[in-house]
């Protein structure tokens, strides 16, 4: 066994564990405690490189510690393999999607195994199988059928280049994330799911996680969300039957509104102007124009110059009756609140720019100089937001507002809610940031859409009994972007009939966004191989939530909240039982190479395989555990695979000359090595779950230096303490490095595999430190001896030694003139008096 390297230790244990079957999850008739771990499933793009190396480690290290816990554990992977990349390599290099995804499918598999992960390679799921996308399906349907799956106009980010819808983040700064073209606004037909009817829940429930996820996460997801309240208010517009709504979260402030604004892309826009003058019409048209070049962050920020067209219209305050001129403006959007605003130029500031630029009446309706106001003690006249161009948004007292008057801004927001609602022309309300989940793209790889579109122009789904909808052939369709998806040029799969009703039909041609795959597919692994659920109910009672849900913070917004969404609506349907999908969030840290991220683009991205190859998989997790916190970024210079290596070796060294027989009884080996062993026992359960791996490391490191000093100085080899220390590091190197760990517990005399094997617990009489009696003299007359710990410092010993009460009292009415410590057995003090 001596001559064993690295990688032949690894391929005998991978192997053992493949025959073994050592990693499945106990089925229903095991009742250990459960635990399901997951890592963020990967997508197949390219082989595994140092970014999946400590992704998907953590979690690793972390299924196996619960096994040794007595806990039966889940820890599946799969991949999540419809998307874009696939699509634009099959353009580039004419490959088909299917083959391209399903080979790096492979190699990942293969990289995954050789890493020595602990995958239940028995419930591997793909997205891209029909066997998955059936359920995607078949949840859209779901929503479909409660309202929550719908079909909308609506203007959406566009991609000239890709030509592709894009998401919000998939803009940055007003450019195509991908492309770098500029983007625009298109108007297109599209499905939505309706997350807007669970935002309150989504924000409200994050409370429950605190402590349980990242606080910048969840932080991340309440901005996201954006709730604000104030009300709807009505008002008249003179040649207009039905009144316009808006909303705002100052309605105290109504009678310093001075003018009103649409959003030029809203429809309400092209309806007022079309009663305007040509001249008008012509501005607003070129208006609308330059503005639906804009994305919605370049319309939203303060510092540009204001813009609008006077649309020749008005609406009537609903307070006092005033005419207010209506403006189409671009700071006002169309899918924000109602697309129109009330403008009170003197406390808003984006009103108040526009209104400087447009000359439009400015009025003060809250006094922010008054006591306890925003700018007490000030003078009003000398804030005058038209000459300081300075809104005055802070709090203060309501003034020229009638019986509001003296109010301040929650009693005048309460009170005008109060008179509104009893007039009927307005309403408590809220808004939220959150908008509905656009799902649909003009794209070939993903899940088709499965709905039927009728010659009458209704639009049916398909029966759940017909599904899956498969994808056809990619053969002869042309993938390049166009704007329509390239499902639409498969004719025979295109043309179809509506089996309910045997009339013919045309399939929908767009795909899914594939955070609909991501949303759910968790539950998946529950029953990966079932053909008669998405997931079985009974399994989710047993198995979820995740217990332990690990990925990078790149994901802290759509998928977590996707799957909140999915898991909620799964909730509402009775399928489980719990509502939120993921109990503890855990961001690892990116590998960085000199302070940046590794990346293909770059050039600096270390694959996998080429790390295995030098030293195997052990050291290389050692090594990547070891380099620091899991929240923090890694500097990839600084983690040493070959020290990890060298360490390894000892660990096998200590095992081979470890001469005691199994079993040996430990209570009388070295007393020094044992307290190293079961102090660790004590504290490692605490360092896993605090996710403290590698200061498990240096914990092992110590132990390991500790019984090389026995071995070497003390009782040698054959010391009983030497052996229960060894297997202690068997047990505690598993799930960081567990084909070393297997050998060391096999060369230990010990039946493979140490994967389940129980951590002992400690020795409470071990983790007590050492004592000692220090006798203390007052004028040479021991006055008090006192317990305390071997390793005490002279300082800390006198301190000890005045605090104790008997030598206080032999202290009293006497002036200490010197005090002798020689710690730690004697402490005296000479006094006079
Ligand atoms: C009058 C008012 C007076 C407002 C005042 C603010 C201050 P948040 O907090 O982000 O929800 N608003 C409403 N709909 C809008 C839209 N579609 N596009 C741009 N702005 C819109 O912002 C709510 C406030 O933003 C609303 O309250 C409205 O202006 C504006 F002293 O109404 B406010």
């Amino acid at each position: 066994t001596e001559t064993m390297s690295a990688h032949d230790i690894q391929h005998k244990w991978q192997k053992y564990w493949a025959e073994n079957e050592t990693f499945l999850a106990g089925g229903a008739e095991d009742d250990r405690p459960r635990k399901y771990i997951l890592g963020m499933f990967p997508y197949p793009s390219g082989d595994l490189h140092m970014g999946h190396a400590i992704n998907y480690l953590y979690p690793d290290i972390v299924a196996r510690y619960w096994r040794h816990r007595g806990h039966n554990v889940l820890n599946p992977i799969g991949w999540d393999s419809f998307g874009l990349p696939a699509e634009n390599a099959a353009i580039k290099r004419g490959a088909d999607p299917r083959e391209w995804t399903y080979k790096n499918i492979d190699q990942h598999k293969a990289g995954f195994r050789g890493y020595g992960m602990s995958y239940d390679w028995s419930r591997v799921l793909h997205t891209s199988d029909p066997e998955y996308y059936r359920w995607n399906q078949w949840l859209f349907l779901q929503l479909h059928e409660r309202g929550l799956a719908y079909r909308r106009k609506s203007s959406v980010n566009w991609c000239p280049n890709d030509q592709t819808v894009l998401a919000n983040e998939q803009v940055v700064d007003g450019r195509c994330e991908r492309c770098g073209a500029e983007v625009v606004k298109k108007k297109l037909t599209q499905w939505y799911f309706k997350i807007t009817d669970y935002a309150d829940r989504l924000l409200d429930d994050l409370d429950g996680l605190e402590g349980h996820w990242p606080h910048k996460v969840l932080q991340m997801q309440r901005n996201w969300i954006g709730r604000s309240t104030g009300a709807d208010v009505d008002f008249r517009i003179e040649g207009r039957e039905e009144p316009v709504t808006v909303f705002s979260t100052r309605p105290d402030t109504l009678h310093g509104a001075t003018f009103f604004v649409v959003a030029p892309d809203a429809d309400l826009a092209a309806e007022l102007v079309s009663g305007a003058s040509a001249e008008v019409r012509a501005r607003f048209e070129d208006y609308l124009a330059t503005v639906q070049k804009q994305t919605e962050i370049e319309r939203q920020s303060t510092d540009r110059p204001k813009t609008g067209v006077f649309l020749e219209r008005y609406a009537i305050n609903p307070v006092n009756g005033e005419r207010l001129p209506i403006w189409a403006a671009d700071y006002v959007l169309a899918d924000y609140g109602h697309g129109a605003v009330m403008a009170v130029p003197a406390h808003d500031q984006r009103d108040l720019d526009f209104a400087r630029t447009f000359e439009l009446p400015v009025r003060i309706v809250v006094d922010t100089t008054v006591d306890g106001g925003a700018n007490a003690g000030e003078d009003l006249a000398e804030l005058d937001p038209v000459a300081t161009g300075k809104a005055l948004v802070g709090t203060g007292s309501m003034t020229g507002s009638g019986e509001l008057d003296g109010l301040d801004k929650s009693a005048a927001i309460a009170s005008t809610i109060e008179r509104m609602e009893a007039s009927g022309t307005g309403r408590s309300a809220k808004n939220f940031r959150l908008r509905d989940w656009l799902i649909s793209r003009q794209r070939f790889w993903g899940t088709p859409i499965p709905m039927l579109h009728l010659q009458d122009g209704t639009v049916v789904p398909v029966p759940e009994d017909r599904l899956p909808v498969t994808l056809p052939s990619v053969e002869g369709l042309d993938l390049r972007p166009k704007g329509t998806s390239p499902l639409g040029a498969a004719e025979s799969w295109v043309r179809t009939v509506d089996s309910t009703s045997g009339e013919p039909a045309l399939r929908d041609t767009d795909t899914m966004d594939t955070f609909v795959d991501s949303s759910w597919y968790f539950l998946r692994f529950l029953s990966p191989n079932s053909d008669q659920f998405a997931f079985d109910p009974e399994e989710a009672k047993r198995w979820a939530p995740v217990d332990g849900y690990f990925g990078g913070v790149e994901h802290a917004i759509l998928h977590l909240l996707y799957a909140r969404f999915i898991t909620k609506v799964l909730h509402d349907m009775g399928l489980i039982d719990f509502d939120e999908p993921f109990t503890n969030l855990v961001n690892q840290g990116m590998v960085i190479m000199d302070g940046a991220k590794m990346s293909k683009s770059k050039g600096n991205l270390v694959e996998l395989s080429d790390l295995l190859g030098q030293y195997g998989a052990d050291a290389l997790r050692l090594g990547l555990a070891f380099a620091g916190p899991v929240e923090d970024d890694k500097e990839w210079n600084g983690v040493s695979i070959s020290g990890a290596h060298k360490f390894l070796s000892r660990v096998l060294r200590v095992g081979d000359e470890t001469s005691s027989p199994v079993g040996a009884d430990a209570s009388a080996g070295d007393i020094g090595l044992r307290r190293i062993t079961h102090r660790l026992l004590a504290d490692a359960p605490g360092l896993l779950e605090q996710t403290k791996f590698n200061v498990l490391v240096a914990r092992l490191m110590e132990l390991v230096n500790g019984i090389r000093k026995t071995i070497d100085s003390g009782a040698g080899a054959a010391d009983p303490a030497v052996r229960e220390a060894a297997e202690t590091v068997a047990l505690m190197l598993e799930p960081i490095s567990p084909h070393t760990a297997e050998e060391l517990w096999e060369r230990l005399g010990n039946e493979a595999s140490v994967s389940a094997v129980p951590w002992p617990d400690a020795d409470p009489a071990l983790l007590v430190e050492d004592t000692v009696i220090c006798a203390v003299q007052v004028g040479g007359k021991v006055r008090a001896t006192i317990e305390v710990s071997a390793g005490l410092s002279e300082a800390d010993l006198e301190a000890a030694a005045r605090s104790d009460e008997r030598v206080q009292r032999a202290l009293e009415g006497k002036e200490i003139v010197r005090v002798i410590v020689r710690a730690p057995k004697i402490v005296n003090f000479a006094v006079k008096g």
